[in-house]
């Protein structure tokens, strides 16, 4: 763990070491907390700025509205502290983690308890790799399913959910694999453990509808803007897994793994077998956005 200097919690700055809950916290028991996962990065102009804060917080406060959980903070107080957060870290760059959950009180499924309010920010290098990013990684899809709709609430980010993500890419990485890529109950893909799911056929960029069991990425919006506004042709539609193996490019995206080619899905090759022509333009336009160097896209950075 990149431990940094402090840890915002229920509106104040503690040290690291002292941001503790009790072990009888509801959250950790039966998984009701909704959490962010947010980058900043260094800019070139010297500066450091937040990339897209105002919809990950917007999201935080959708997740917790879906699980029947009253945010104990106004968005602009959380905004707030996610800067200041940072600052206190003396962080130019790095990852932001809010978490609301359900605290200590009562034990009981249905208990309401608290909700207590973290915001932890540390270095995060490359999620899958920093060879990952430029050679592209090795995915398999996963023996477990993602979950129905009904079962989870795919417009919210909930701890509990992570289990399935965490079974799926155990598996893929104990069995050699850099990251598993879930089908949905019917068969379809869906996404990864952590990222959402594109294939690049003939030029045209196909990813699953958010009517999909999928997290409705912030990076996947980003990603669409991207490659709408560098005129490649979008359709987002469900498909197959075999559908991925005669692909010409493949990649994931998510605010830890970013833009992350695929080179290997199953032990078939994807395409030439390194990051396409299609992906290589997505993930350098995307790389110089979050770094303050296309303009266009400004309005997404929070500078700080
Ligand atoms: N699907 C899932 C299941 C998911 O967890 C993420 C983010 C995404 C898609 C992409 O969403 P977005 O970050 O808004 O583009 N996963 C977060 C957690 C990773 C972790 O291991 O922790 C993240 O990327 O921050």
């Amino acid at each position: 763990m990149n431990k940094a200097e402090k840890i915002w919690l229920d509106g104040k700055l503690v040290n690291w070491d002292d941001a503790k809950v009790h072990v009888l916290t509801h959250a950790l028991h039966y998984g009701v907390g909704v959490f962010e996962g947010i980058r900043a990065y260094k800019t070139a102009d010297g500066r450091s700025a937040v990339f897209r804060l105002r919809e990950h917080l917007d999201r935080l406060y959708d997740s917790a509205h879906i699980v029947l959980m009253d945010i104990p903070f106004p968005v602009e107080r959380l905004h707030e502290a996610c800067l200041e957060t940072l600052k206190a870290n003396k962080q130019p760059e790095g990852y932001i983690r809010p978490l609301a959950f359900y605290g200590y009180g009562s034990m009981g499924v249905g208990s309401v308890n608290p909700v207590q309010v973290s915001i932890a920010t540390w270095p995060w290098g490359a999620y899958l790799s920093e060879e990952g990013l430029k050679k592209g990684i090795r995915a398999k899809i996963s023996s477990f399913t993602r979950m129905h709709v009904n079962v989870s609430m795919v417009r919210a980010k909930i701890s509990g959910q992570y289990v399935n993500s965490f079974l799926a890419n155990r598996e893929a990485t104990l069995c050699g694999y850099d990251e598993a890529i879930l089908l949905d109950t019917e068969g379809y893909v869906a996404e990864g453990s952590g990222e959402n799911v594109y294939i690049v056929k003939n030029g045209t960029l196909f990813t699953p509808p958010l009517s999909s069991p999928v997290l409705a990425g912030i990076t996947r919006d980003s990603v669409l803007r991207i490659a709408k506004d560098l005129d490649v042709p979008i359709v987002e539609q469900k498909f197959t897994r075999d559908t991925m193996y005669i692909a010409d490019e493949l990649f994931m995206t998510g605010t830890a793994a970013e833009v992350t080619p695929v080179r290997e899905v199953d032990d078939r090759r994807v395409g030439a077998g390194q990051p396409g022509p299609v992906t290589k333009k997505i993930q350098d336009t995307f790389f110089k956005t979050v770094h303050g160097e296309e303009p266009r896209y400004r309005e997404w950075l929070t500078y700080y």
